[in-house]
């Protein structure tokens, strides 16, 4: 299985000086700077959240994005898992995360096997979890948000499209 749901289109980011309420719409740019878990944000407008994994294996380097590279120390092996993010039963939001395989250590290997539990459960419990940046952009006319995040310093890329039915557009 090689397909990506994060395909067609590039990703197009903004300048760190465009992260403002003239370039990105106030309410748009408050869902895209949330700290917290967007699973828990997304609870405030559902009554269920639903995450189904579609990707998850390891890839070598060439399989990612030259933003992905960039973002992340070379590492022999990356952890790819992309899920669709469902409020009752409506997709709102595809997710892609990268770990490299240096990341999955200890306790941290859980997360090669945590299916549709929500990511944002196992990494948002843990007290070792800082972030480094969001970045912000938009891919065909969706909102895009990229966040380095680390794991006892341990960094993973995430990178999450918000989809037109998602409560960050109403
Ligand atoms: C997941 C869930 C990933 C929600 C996400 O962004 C997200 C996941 C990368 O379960 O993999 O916002």
């Amino acid at each position: 299985m090689d397909e990506t749901l994060f395909t067609s289109q590039p990703i197009h980011w903004l300048a760190e000086n465009d992260k403002n309420d003239k370039i990105v719409p106030a309410n748009i740019l408050d869902w895209l700077l949330e700290l917290g878990s967007m699973t828990k944000r997304f609870e405030q407008h559902s009554q269920q959240v639903t995450v189904i994994p579609y990707l998850e294996r390891y890839v070598s380097q060439d399989k990612l994005s030259a933003d992905e590279v960039q973002s992340l120390p070379e590492s022999p092996r990356y952890w790819v898992r992309e899920v669709v993010m469902y409020g009752d039963g409506i997709p709102w939001l595809l997710g892609r995360t990268i770990i490299p395989e240096e990341t999955l250590t200890d306790d941290d290997q859980q997360l090669v096997d945590i299916g549709r539990m929500p990511l944002g459960r196992y990494l948002f419990s843990r007290e070792s979890l800082t972030r480094d940046y969001i970045h912000i952009g938009f891919c065909a006319n969706r909102w895009v948000r990229s966040s380095r995040l680390r794991l006892s310093n341990k960094p993973l890329l995430l990178t999450e499209i918000f989809l037109p039915e998602s409560p960050a557009y109403r």
